[in-house]
């Protein structure tokens, strides 16, 4: 019925080559008058002319060079508009059209819409044809010359502006773009600016735009992007190629930001920080995704999609280049563990339910139901591999083939592995299937040891099993690349990293002359996205997670142990005393980095647990494993109080606050220990930082840990007099009361909430703050009695005819219902079906929903 396949590919039949555009602004009508410089592709074959259109575009006139056509040659259905061939010239011609729009009555912010006051757009993927009648579609590239009429005094569009005079602005954009790229901005706004001067000695002019007000908040955004076009240059030798470049901060935006060429469009959350409003986190998102839009120059705009069954073309290797960025700039082995522990939480998850799908989808009903965290983020894990695998001097010559060769292009997956082929030889036949292929590897590793008397020698045995997931039940195997290191019994390492290459089914690799039986460390840097088991005791988990030498590694081993103790437990099995004794000694560990300490402190959320029990084919009970968790977290404590005591003291940071690297390592490790504290000392240490407390990193840390015992009235109260007129603060107060709540009390305190007149549900940061929230409260979510599937299917239910978006994307709090208990099933069934029902579901829900009861 409405499904896309990757198979149907084929060219548009027109070539467009410039597209010019005048707006008249008006809040209820717009007008808009687009002339589409076109031209047959086969002059010989005569086709219909389809352009895309959605049901809110009103067509007021349509002329073929400056003449109209026959109105029976015009054919409006439901989201085109079709031209027949029998009007059309054999030769280039101008389409002319004038159509009306309601930016006012745009409530699913796709398109041209209203936001406090604002005028801007969102057009990925397809909001363009709401818009103007236009071929939607990455493959039509254009170049774009646009006139904004209006008496607002900011007037922004894509490129450089060529024009400008009371009233009106005229801009140009001279790199052809897709309609997905296109942005326009009109308001009463202000910039920061600043500016940069290309290697070659481009000055480019650089705002970041934000309301009257917010000034003092976007100059990190500044700094942030100034690093990213620095940084760009230097590693990937890519040069920024307008004369301006623009930012714009909007509070009503349906996901972070957009990389519209030369005017990236941000929810304001990533754009304003003040130490007294933005957390460390926030800190790093904010420089981490002005970092990913601003590549997206290159990798997205200079290069893009050509269809978006390709969307991981960009996306992955966006994201991978913003992770290198923020390892460079700040610690690479933290990030590297933060990373991995958000495609875990996320892409592992997808991919252990019914929501399974490659980096490459092959079929979509509704494409923005695929920006996903496996396009994105196991997009941007393939890559790491196939770097690994070409090596750094393999993958720079392929990137630069790339830019070479594919400048201007709408390019492909295969166009992108030919390169790596290309520059070094090696054959990627076998690789591609990481591409095709979803779910993900379950990696098993048998070790065998035979002492001799030349020295011993220790064999490994990988096996891969590549579990069906849906529409896929065979699978093949793929290239694995394991990078391993030996360690000897003194804790000393014997073998350093090498990456095995596996490429079959079972495979085995010889290390011989070993003096002594060595300790491996397997998987380092977590060097492929599979799920390791191994036959490991916990001494021996202990022992790596005191020698290993590589970062990641270490802290898997911590990680192992804190799940295997926190397993045991949730199925009320005795758990042993090694994961509390190493994490004393890790504490203790004065030479250790702050924040690689916190993070082996941080105890696996409920969450992740859930996902370790499933893997091994245990049932999750989600109260049993709060429990646990709990049980851990208070012996821990109280085992270790009086030197998580003194780490706390010591930690503390002196002077003003600031958003680097090793302010919020420190930060975070003493936060890290409070939330340990606070269970055992009745919220004093908490009560204490927050009355104190100079930043909202610290606000947000004592806040969160007094809620989780059901502590922090007051403080909450606290935070809303302080902050009720800031929107984003506000969305924190919102967001952190269901989440850390006490399990049985989550959903009683969302329902509240969501009575409130300032539960402003139709904006999405607060909408996703509220549910979000809830659904990130696992246990509470998943109520026994269903009260959590009931809560949050009504609120989608609400908001489904409103901005379908923003419905389906929340949907995926059920992605996982199908590995819980009977009961627990049969509720969240009875939810999915309940939305399923709804009269008018839209397709993006509808999909969802659809996909996940199947
Ligand atoms: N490319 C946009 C995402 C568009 C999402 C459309 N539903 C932001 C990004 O990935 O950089
Ligand atoms: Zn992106």
């Amino acid at each position: 019925q409405n499904a896309h396949y990757l198979a149907d590919y084929r060219p548009y039949p027109f070539v467009l080559t410039a597209t010019r555009m005048t707006f008249e602004l008006h809040p209820q009508a717009t007008r808009v008058v687009t002339a589409l410089s076109l031209a047959p592709r086969d002059p010989q074959q005569a086709e219909d002319l389809v352009l895309d259109g959605g049901k809110g575009v009103k067509l007021v006139s349509l002329t073929i060079d400056g003449v109209a056509p026959d109105p029976s040659r015009i054919i409006r259905r439901e989201e085109t508009l079709t031209i027949s061939a029998a009007a059309l010239p054999p030769h280039p011609f101008l389409l002319e059209t004038a159509v009306q729009i309601d930016p006012s009555a745009n409530t699913a912010f796709e398109g041209l819409y209203i936001s406090n006051g604002m005028f801007c757009t969102q057009c990925e993927a397809e909001g363009f044809r709401h818009i103007t009648f236009y071929p939607d579609r990455p493959d039509v590239m254009a170049t774009f010359h646009v006139t904004i009429d209006s008496d607002l005094p900011v007037l922004l569009s894509n490129g450089n502006p060529v024009g400008q005079s009371q009233g009106r602005a005229e801009w140009h954009d001279p790199w052809p773009k897709p309609s997905y790229l296109f942005a326009l901005v009109a308001g009463d706004l202000v910039a920061v600016s600043d500016s940069f001067t290309t290697r070659s000695g481009r000055r480019v002019a650089l705002n970041v735009w934000v309301r009257p007000g917010d000034q003092d908040r976007a100059g990190f955004a500044m700094e942030s992007l100034v690093k990213s076009m620095s940084w760009d240059e230097a590693v990937y030798g890519r040069e920024y190629d307008l004369d301006v470049f623009n930012i714009v901060a909007v509070d009503d935006f349906n996901m972070g930001a957009m990389e519209n060429k030369g005017l990236n469009i941000f929810n304001s959350k990533l754009v304003l920080a003040s130490p007294d409003t933005a957390t460390d986190t926030d800190y790093d998102r904010i420089e981490a995704v002005i970092a990913h839009e601003y590549f997206h120059n290159w990798t997205g705009n200079r290069i893009t999609c050509r269809d978006w069954f390709q969307l991981c073309l960009k996306e992955g290797l966006t994201v991978f280049r913003d992770q290198q960025f923020t390892s460079d700039l700040r610690s690479a082995a933290v990030k590297r563990i933060e990373d991995v522990q958000a495609l875990r939480a996320r892409q592992f998850r997808e991919d252990q339910g019914p929501l399974a799908h490659p980096p490459r989808p092959d079929r979509y009903e509704e494409i923005n139901n695929f920006y996903t965290a496996t396009v994105y983020e196991k997009g941007a894990e393939v890559i790491g591999m196939l770097k690994r695998l070409v090596g750094d001097d393999g993958y720079r010559r392929a990137l630069d083939l790339y830019f070479d060769r594919h400048d201007g292009d709408a390019a492909t997956i295969e166009d992108w592995l030919q390169v790596f082929q290309d520059a070094t030889g090696r054959d990627l036949t076998q690789f591609k299937r990481w591409y095709t292929d979803a779910g993900t590897p379950r990696l098993s590793l048998a070790e065998d040891w035979q002492p001799g008397d030349t020295g011993g020698t220790l064999t490994l045995t990988f096996t891969q099993d590549n579990p069906p997931t849906p529409g896929q039940t065979q699978k093949s195997p793929r290239v694995i690349p394991v990078a391993v290191g030996l360690i000897g019994p003194n804790g000393d390492e014997i073998v350093p990293t090498q990456v095995l290459e596996m490429t079959e089914a079972s495979q085995s690799f010889s290390f011989d002359g070993l003096g002594a039986r060595p300790v491996v460390s397997a998987l380092r840097g977590f060097s492929a996205p599979v799920t390791l088991s191994r036959p490991l005791d916990d001494a021996t988990r202990a022992f790596l997670l005191a020698h290993d030498t590589d970062p990641f590694a270490r802290w898997e081993a911590g990680r192992d142990l804190a799940l295997s103790a926190l397993t045991a437990a949730s199925r009320g099995q005795a758990v042993s005393g090694d994961y509390v004794d190493a994490i004393g000694h890790l504490i203790a560990d004065g030479n250790a980095d702050p924040a690689f300490r916190a993070l082996c402190l941080n105890l696996p959320g409920e969450e992740e647990i859930a996902t370790r029990l499933s893997s091994q084919g245990i049932v999750p009970v989600p109260d049993a494993i709060h429990v646990a968790r709990e049980a851990l977290a208070r012996r821990i404590a109280e085992t270790h109080l009086d030197l998580l005591s003194r780490l706390y003291d010591d930690m503390a940071v002196p002077g003003p606050y600031r958003p680097d690297a090793s302010d919020a390592a420190r930060r975070s490790l003493r936060h890290a220990v409070l939330a340990l504290l606070t269970r055992i000392d009745g919220g004093e240490r908490a009560e204490i930082l927050f009355g104190i407390a100079g930043n909202m990193t610290e606000r947000m840390a004592a806040l969160t840990a007094l809620l989780r015992r059901g502590l922090g009235q007051a403080e909450l109260a606290a935070l809303h007099d302080q902050f009720a007129g800031n929107r984003l603060v506000m969305d924190k107060w919102f967001g952190i009361q269901p989440m850390a709540a006490p399990p049985a009390q989550a959903v009683q305190i969302a329902h509240a909430l969501s009575q409130r007149k300032d539960f402003d549900w139709k904006n999405p940061n607060r909408f996703r703050a509220l549910i979000g929230g809830l659904s990130a409260n696992h246990a509470g979510f998943h109520a026994a009695d269903g009260s959590g599937y009931d809560f949050v299917a009504n609120w989608l239910l609400r908001m489904d005819p409103l901005n379908p978006q923003i419905a389906a994307r929340m949907s995926t709090a059920f992605e996982t219902w199908t590995r819980y208990d009977a009961g627990r099933r049969a509720r969240a069934l009875t939810a999915l079906e309940r939305i399923a029902a709804a009269d008018g579901l839209s397709r993006n829900t509808s999909e969802m929903v659809s996909r996940m009861i199947a």
